[in-house]
């Protein structure tokens, strides 16, 4: 949707700014065209030579810029041996400019080249990146400035214009990543220092958010899933904007990462944001600014009186590193931004209930079944979590006078809501309620009638970090919503081994969630009051042992797409069931974000949708086409999380209708596990796709018996959700009495406080109960145990522990009830 109005009189006053333009004689219509070559190249970017993708040689591509209303011209050559794409993001082109493989176009070849023509239809920061595999990572990626026909009046004089694209970088290879992910491996959370482990929740004194999580069997709560060697600003660590005291500079920051959030901060004090994903908002101050994967905002800093050079921070948001832009005289001494503290990992969400704790799906465990998010309960944008877990506050009755904006429904509407409030903070590191809780809440009821009070149409519409100011005119800033709620008695600080503050993402000031509340579009975005209006529900759904991320519990390739009609009013109702961040991007189309500004929604192509939150945009479905939607963390796309938004009556040429079934091909990963030790060895082999696997499980011992006992399971698995896992096969084993080789079928499903349980029947009547358990009681050390019934063979058990040294090896040594006691090494491969 373009920015445009249903309000006549500014409607009147675009035309009149246009008319300006045109007698000035800036307006006018070029043909801007560049070459972009892709290249399989070695690059050093830690000291060590590693592959990489590059454009024209670097990484990033170059910074491609244009005047609104020029006419694109981008020839892309291809010198990789496997096919590649370029999509312009954020960019409203023709469907088959789009440069999606098997959405938008066939994929370009190797060695050849595709020529991109499409017109610039607005102004904006953007960026360029490769949509093919995982190319994105290793360099495929650059920015895109457009500028205005007619510049803002409303921002001032700006003396420097700097394109910032922020990036990650990792030494290992796409496929390892992603391998290691699918594993399930610990080392990069090791290596970023967040695993967590019982140990660090003593020494937190959260010992009992560790076990609620478990008995709920909630998954950790994971910011980031790769463990990057670098953060990169334009393909640096750091770089320089040499600039006077005095001058504006301009940021145009670009997160051109494939799955890292970063927190802009400058040294010295807030920031202005004018823009967000290339489209203007009303200028506002921020200090953290958190900004999501493939998201762009546009600020402003000054460079202060006193000289030296001025750091604007880029910190990832999973504290392993960040990137700077020194601003000011490269020479002169440097003013560092301030730490931003590391996110506490242990704190557990939501009070433990029986229904969550003896839920049977995943989402019943986070009190967000699928019966639950049928009926509505968690349409409304803002954090989900239930009530249960405010400590003091169940009584209170909290209503949601948001003023939505949303189309189709009048300005001040009162929605009841559901499940609005956010369990305690515990960074007391005591259970105890805080009693500034409640004073917050009822200071959002305050702030909720002044904020109507001062004339404009927004208000409070959520517990956590939505929150209008009523005062200094910022719209809904974290600030003031956490200022309240944070400023209790906090009995004490807690730090990381490494004497880091550390922090619960969203409930406390230091680690901001993003800026959304604030963004106010200069105009009504507001669609036209008549189309009918189509909602569609998505939940946000994953596994992370597994590595696989759904919507709707379906990935990409099991799903219908996205059916949609041109002139409707569309609605994305995204609810996040997982307990990470996504940044979902929608291709073809601004829509209008619902974050309580009302008709002045901002416009944003890309919304971090947050841990068990829900975000709700909406759009004018005037762009006819197929367009990709999906989680732009690159693994996360990768392992199922998109779909494809189809109009009605559209029709793909036929060269990219004749390999649409190529977008739903599912890329198969193997990896496995091995202990070898004195007694005995097991492990397992796994051919991983997204719904199903091929599990090959081993045991052969020898220690204390005569011989050597094995047996050998080969499954073929059907994995329903993250707790229930159907599998059939073959078990081969020279024990019991029935040697030799027997059908088998079971399950495998974790029991509260995520003791994996598995059980099975053979073909020869017999069998099987087994149950698991592993707890880390520091960051690499491990203690395991297991328990197995068999009908034949009775009762076997094992207990042990395990020292992970590096990434693929462990030392590992077990007692086993047959095998007695040994020890070796374990290998992961
Ligand atoms: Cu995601």
């Amino acid at each position: 949707m373009l920015p445009t109005s249903s309000n006549p009189n500014i409607r009147i006053l675009s035309v009149l700014t246009l008319a300006l333009g045109s007698i000035t004689g800036i307006v006018r219509s070029e043909t801007v065209e560049y070459d972009l070559t892709i290249a399989g190249e070695t690059v050093n970017i830690t000291g060590k030579d590693r592959p990489a993708i590059t454009i024209n040689g670097g990484i990033p591509g170059p910074v491609l810029e244009f005047t609104e209303g020029d006419h694109a011209v981008m020839r892309v050559h291809n010198k990789l041996d496997v096919p590649t794409s370029i999509h312009w993001h954020g960019l409203l082109v023709p469907p088959s400019m789009d440069g999606v493989p098997f959405v938008s176009f066939p994929p370009i070849e190797p060695h050849s080249t595709f020529v991109y023509r499409f017109p610039i239809r607005h102004s904006g920061t953007y960026w360029y990146h490769s949509h093919s595999g995982l190319q994105e990572q290793k360099g495929v990626y650059g920015q895109i400035v457009i500028h205005p026909k007619n510049q803002r009046s409303d921002i001032g004089r700006i003396d420097h214009d700097v394109p910032v694209l922020l990036s990650d970088w990792s030494d290992e290879s796409t496929h390892e990543i992603m391998k290691t992910l699918r594993r399930g491996s610990e080392y990069y959370a090791i290596q970023k220092g967040s695993a967590i482990s019982l140990s660090g929740a003593i020494r937190h004194g959260m010992l009992k958010d560790y076990f609620q999580r478990e008995l709920v069997r909630m998954p950790e709560m994971d910011i980031a899933d790769v463990y990057y060697d670098r953060f990169l600003a334009n393909g640096r660590s750091e770089i320089f904007v040499p600039a006077n005291p005095g001058d504006v500079v301009r940021l145009r920051l670009v997160d051109g990462s494939a799955t890292s959030f970063f927190y802009g901060e400058f040294a010295r004090g807030p920031m202005t944001i004018i823009e967000a994903d290339g489209q203007p908002v009303v200028p506002v101050k921020h200090d953290r600014l958190l900004i999501g994967t493939a998201e762009t905002y546009d600020v402003l800093v000054t460079v202060p009186r006193g000289g030296g050079a001025w750091e604007f921070r880029a910190t990832a948001h999973d504290s392993s590193g960040h990137a700077s832009i020194w601003i000011g005289d490269p020479h002169g001494e440097r003013h560092a931004a301030p730490t931003v503290p590391v996110p506490n990992l242990y704190y557990s969400m939501g009070k433990p209930t029986l229904d969550k704790i003896f839920a049977f799906t995943p989402a019943g465990t986070m009190g967000m079944p699928d019966r639950k998010v049928e009926i509505g309960m968690f349409d409304t944008p803002g954090m989900t979590m239930n009530m249960e877990g405010m400590n003091g506050m169940g009584g209170m009755k909290m209503k949601n006078t948001m003023n939505t904006g949303l189309a189709g429904q009048p300005p001040h509407e009162e929605k009841p809501r559901v499940g609005m409030g956010m369990s305690l903070p515990q960074e007391t590191g005591s259970s105890g309620g805080m009693p500034a809780m409640n004073h917050s809440g009822m200071k959002m009821e305050d702030s909720t009638a002044s904020a109507n009070g001062d004339g404009m149409d927004h208000s409070a519409h959520s517990a956590m970090g939505h929150g209008n100011s009523a005062s200094g005119g910022s719209h809904g800033g974290m600030e003031m919503a956490m200022g309240p709620m944070m400023g209790g008695p906090i009995k004490r600080t807690l730090f990381d081994r490494n004497g880091r503050e550390m922090v619960v993402d969203g409930m406390n000031p230091k680690r901001p969630l993003p800026p959304y509340p604030k963004l106010r579009a200069l105009h009504s975005t507001a669609p036209d009051p008549g189309r009918p209006v189509r909602e569609i529900r998505l939940t946000l759904d994953g596994d992370m042992d597994r590595y696989v991320w759904y919507l709707n519990n379906k990935a990409l390739h099991e799903d219908d797409q996205i059916q949609i009609k041109e002139g409707e009013v569309v609605r994305f109702i995204m609810i996040n069931r997982t307990m990470m961040y996504h940044p979902m991007h929608l291709h073809g189309h601004f829509f209008r974000l619902i974050n309580g500004q009302g008709d002045r929604s901002p416009l944003k192509h890309t919304a971090t949708v947050m841990p068990m939150a829900t975000t709700v945009f909406e759009f004018e479905a005037n762009e006819v086409g197929d367009w990709f939607f999906h989680c732009h963390l690159l693994y996360h796309m990768k392992a199922g999380m998109a779909r494809v938004v189809e109009y009605e009556n559209f029709t793909p040429d036929p060269d990219t209708e004749a390999v649409r079934d190529e977008l739903f091909d599912v890329d198969l990963y193997s990896y496995g596990m091995a202990d070898i030790m004195s007694h005995m060895t097991e492990g397992f082999y796994e051919i991983a796709g997204i719904r199903y696997s091929g599990l090959v499980n081993w045991t052969v011992g020898w220690g204390n018996i005569d011989g050597e006992d094995y047996e050998i399971d080969a499954t073929f698995n059907y994995h329903h959700n993250r707790f229930l896992t159907l599998f059939a096969g073959a078990q081969f084993s020279n024990e019991g009495d029935y040697p030799g080789a027997r059908g088998i079928f079971g399950y495998r499903y974790p029991l509260p406080f995520l003791i994996s349980t598995y059980g099975w029947v053979d073909t020869e009547g017999e069998f099987r109960f087994g149950a698991a358990k592993s707890y880390p009681i520091t960051d690499r050390l491990h203690v395991f145990g297991e328990v197995e019934y068999d009908t034949q063979l009775q009762y076997e058990w094992a207990a042990g522990l395990e020292y992970i040294i590096g990434k693929n090896i462990s030392a590992v040594g077990s007692f086993h009830s047959e095998f007695g006691v040994g020890g070796g090494l374990s290998v992961r491969f």
